[in-house]
């Protein structure tokens, strides 16, 4: 996006206010995110959060943009729910439904650790016999065998029906957990907080009260979490907003969450995409933009390559986004549903597309500890649109 130093909003802009207010750095209302997605001048939108990265990044580290070196692992694709945007684990689809045994898993992991990852992102689907004892063997094991190895694992979901499973409370499956080497949680599970949008699209797991209170119990006991939003299933702008203003309240009440991540729904395998509309890619960096100025108090917003594509996300990373999340040696929910991204990147291409995008690479562990900042020269990038 070629931004002009010169250019600043002017009175009669649509946004002038807005912009008023990120420079002095007030938070922004309801309002005030809904005329962000309502206004056509993208790159004066994209400008604003652009600026905002680089207040939240602060001095020195202005174009730092974040990646870690990971793989996914999804131990089971079975599930107990039936989402209707979700391909990976399709009703229909049963047949091809598999559950590894804690063997299987440690040989994944394994082959992980061989390619030098530091974190596995560990999620699947709900299986009445992946639960708490299954987990707390797989955590133990890899915390044996494999001790530099952070796991990110199982959502707000899983957690939930891995303490109904158990009889017991959210809490007590945290400590359990914890206690076995859970090291943090990833964000997945929340979709869209509306209800109605749940509704309609059969999402009948962890309603939004129990989500955002299970992460705050995880807080409280001392995880960092992330918190997502998947689009593209039938929501409008005000609930798109009225679910960014919900994570605001509680990182407000608990402090824990690290990093947003926006998702967009694919819909090969599923049968939604006739009665939703598609995200076009202004959408996709308009969710990049709104949340990194609506999510004053999240230190990270992530651009998904998995999801986005590699263009898309080296775009996002000058509308707000500082993270490239992983490498991810695979992943399997969003390519279960038709994404056609490669399921790997060497970690010196993900320096080359930051850097080509303008950035510095900074590779980082889970809990955003700096590894190693790279020496490849960023391409220049020019300063944001909006200017005091
Ligand atoms: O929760 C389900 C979504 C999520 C589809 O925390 C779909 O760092 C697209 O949460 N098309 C899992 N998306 C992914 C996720 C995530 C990804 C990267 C980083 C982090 C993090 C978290 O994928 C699910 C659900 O919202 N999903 N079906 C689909 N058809
Ligand atoms: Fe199960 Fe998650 Fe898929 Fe819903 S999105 S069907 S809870 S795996």
């Amino acid at each position: 996006m070629s931004l002009s130093v010169e250019k600043r909003l002017p009175p009669s802009h649509p946004l002038a206010g807005i912009a008023d207010k990120v420079l002095a750095g007030k938070r922004l209302s309801r309002e005030d995110a809904v005329a962000l997605y309502g206004c056509d001048d993208l790159e004066a939108v994209g400008g604003l959060a652009e600026y905002a990265r680089r207040q939240k990044a602060g001095p020195g580290r202005e174009r730092y943009v974040y990646y870690i070196h990971n793989m996914h692992l999804n131990p089971t694709n079975y599930c107990a729910e039936t989402c209707r945007f979700c391909s990976y684990a399709n009703p229909d689809e049963r047949s091809k439904a598999y559950r590894w045994s804690v063997d299987r898993v440690m040989e994944e992991a394994r082959r992980g650790a061989a390619l030098g990852i530091r974190e596995i992102h560990m999620v699947g689907g709900l299986h009445p016999s992946c639960d708490i004892n299954y987990y707390e063997e797989v955590l133990r094991r890899i915390r044996s065998e494999l001790p530099h190895i952070h796991m990110k694992a199982l959502t707000a979901v899983e957690i939930d029906y891995l303490a109904r499973l158990a009889g017991i409370g959210h809490e007590e499956v945290l400590v359990r957990l914890i206690d076995a080497g859970l090291g943090s949680m990833p964000g997945g599970g929340a979709e869209i907080f509306d209800e109605a949008v749940r509704s309609r699209m059969k999402v009948k797991k962890t309603p939004a009260a129990v989500w955002l209170s299970i992460h705050g119990v995880a807080h409280r006991l001392g995880l960092k979490t992330n918190a997502t939003m998947l689009t593209g299933i039938g929501e409008s702008v005000e609930n798109k907003v009225d679910h960014l203003l919900l994570l605001r309240e509680q990182q407000d009440r608990s402090g824990g969450f690290q990093c947003f991540i926006p998702l967009k729904c694919y819909y090969e395998g599923s049968d939604i995409k006739d009665e939703v509309r598609e995200p076009a890619a202004e959408d996709l960096l308009k969710d990049v933009a709104v949340s990194r100025l609506l999510l004053d108090n999240f230190p990270h917003i992530k651009a998904y390559w998995i999801q986005l594509g590699v263009a898309l996300a080296q775009r996002a990373l000058s509308f707000g986004a500082d993270d490239m999340d992983g490498t991810i040696l695979e992943e399997k929910i969003t390519h279960a549903a038709g994404a056609r991204t490669p399921l790997q990147m060497a970690k010196d291409r993900m320096e080359d597309l930051i850097a080509e995008a303008g950035y510095i690479p900074v590779e980082r562990d889970t809990v955003y500890n700096i590894v190693q900042v790279s020496e490849r020269p960023a391409e220049p990038v020019p300063s944001p649109a909006v200017q005091r």
